[in-house]
C-alpha cells in the first residue's frame, strides 16, 4: 500500500533536521483540517453552504459561506493544537499571537473561492515559518497545498524537494503519489487572465504574451490560483498574475499565496519572481501585501523577464 503522510513524516524525519515532533503534530493537524473542509466542499450542494456569506473580507472580496468554515476549521485545529504561536489568514485583517515562540502559520482557507459555485477545482494554502511570519519566504520550513480537485491532493515541500499524496478515501488518509515532482524545464502552456491585457502595466509583458502566442503555446486560466499553479508544477509553462491599473502590486498575497507557490515551484526546479525580484527573497512588510506573481518553469521565467526588462 501507498505510505499514509504520517508515515511519511516520520521517515523524513531522518533527513530533514527541523521536522521535529512539533511541526509533525502541526502539519498533521493543517492535513486533518483540509480532509474536513473537503468533505464540506464535496457535499456543499447539499448542505446549504454555498453562496456569499453576506459579507466582505479584509481584502474588499465578498466571504463565500465555505471560506468561513474552511477558515473556522483550520483556527479551531491549529488554536487546538497548541505548536502554532502565530496564526495568519487571508480572512482575518490581524494575525493570531497564542504565544511567544513556535510555528508560525499563514493560509488562504479556501483559495479560488469564487469557483466554488461552479464546481471547478479550489483549495488550502499554507506556509509554515519558525517564531515570526513576517520572515523572507526562502526561510520557510514547510509550505504546501490541498487542491478539491477530481481527486483531493496534497502537494507539500519540506525544503528537499516537492511531494504529493492523493487522498484515499476508503482509508481517510493522504497516501504518498507523487514521491518527487519536478518542474518540466520548459512548458507549452501559459496561464494568465488575457481580459486584463490593456490594463496591464508593463508593455513588455504584451509582447512576451503575444511571443508565445507565435510559439504556439497553448492558454489555461482557471482562476483558482491552486489549480493553475498544480497543473503548471506537473506540466511546466508559466503563470502570471501581474500588476496591472487596479491592482498595482498585482492581487496574490505574498505571505499566504506567492510565497509558499514560490518556494514550492523552485524546489520543484523552477523559478517565482515579482519580474524585479525573487519573490522569495521579499521581507514581508505587511501581513495582507500584495506582489505580482511570475511563476514556472526556468524558461519561460527568464524568457519572460527578457522581455520586461528589454
Ligand atoms: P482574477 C481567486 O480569487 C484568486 O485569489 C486566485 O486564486 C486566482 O489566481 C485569482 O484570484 C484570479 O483572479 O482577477 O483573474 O479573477
Amino acid at each position: 500500500m501507498a505510505v499514509p503522510f504520517t508515515a511519511y513524516l516520520l521517515t523524513a524525519k531522518e533527513e530533514i533536521p527541523h521536522l521535529d515532533d512539533d511541526l509533525i503534530l502541526l502539519l498533521n493537524e493543517i492535513v486533518s483540517a483540509t480532509k474536513e473542509i473537503a468533505g464540506k466542499v464535496r457535499k456543499a450542494g447539499l448542505l446549504s453552504i454555498l453562496g456569499s456569506a453576506g459579507k466582505t473580507n479584509v481584502q474588499g472580496e465578498e466571504v463565500q459561506k465555505l471560506d468561513e468554515l474552511a477558515n473556522e476549521i483550520l483556527l479551531e485545529n491549529l488554536k487546538n493544537c497548541g505548536k502554532a504561536c502565530q496564526i495568519a489568514s487571508e480572512e482575518i485583517e490581524d494575525c493570531l499571537v497564542v504565544s511567544e515562540s513556535g510555528y508560525t502559520v499563514a493560509f488562504d482557507p479556501l483559495d479560488g473561492s469564487s469557483n466554488i459555485d461552479v464546481n471547478v477545482s479550489i483549495g488550502t494554502i499554507f506556509s509554515i515559518h519558525k517564531d515570526s511570519l513576517m520572515k523572507p519566504g526562502r526561510e520557510q520550513l514547510a509550505a504546501g497545498y490541498v487542491i478539491y480537485g477530481p481527486s483531493t491532493m496534497l502537494v507539500m515541500s519540506l525544503g528537499k524537494g516537492v511531494v504529493g499524496f492523493t487522498f484515499d478515501p476508503e482509508s481517510g488518509n493522504f497516501l504518498l503519489s507523487h514521491p518527487e515532482i519536478k518542474l518540466p524545464e520548459k512548458g507549452k502552456i501559459y496561464s494568465i487572465n488575457e481580459a486584463n491585457r490593456d490594463k496591464w502595466t508593463s508593455e513588455g509583458l504584451r509582447k512576451f504574451i503575444d511571443y508565445l502566442k507565435g510559439e504556439k503555446y497553448t492558454l489555461r486560466y482557471v482562476g483558482s490560483m491552486v489549480a493553475d499553479v498544480h497543473r503548471t508544477l506537473l506540466k511546466g509553462g508559466i503563470f502570471v498574475y501581474p500588476a496591472d491599473k487596479k491592482n498595482t502590486n498585482g492581487k496574490l498575497r505574498l505571505l499566504y499565496e506567492a510565497s509558499p507557490m514560490s518556494f514550492l515551484i523552485e524546489q520543484a526546479g523552477g523559478i517565482g519572481t515579482t519580474g524585479r525580484e525573487r519573490i522569495l527573497d521579499i521581507v514581508p512588510e505587511d501581513l495582507h501585501q500584495r506582489v505580482p506573481v511570475i511563476i514556472g518553469s526556468k524558461w519561460e521565467v527568464e524568457k519572460c523577464l527578457e522581455f520586461l526588462h528589454f
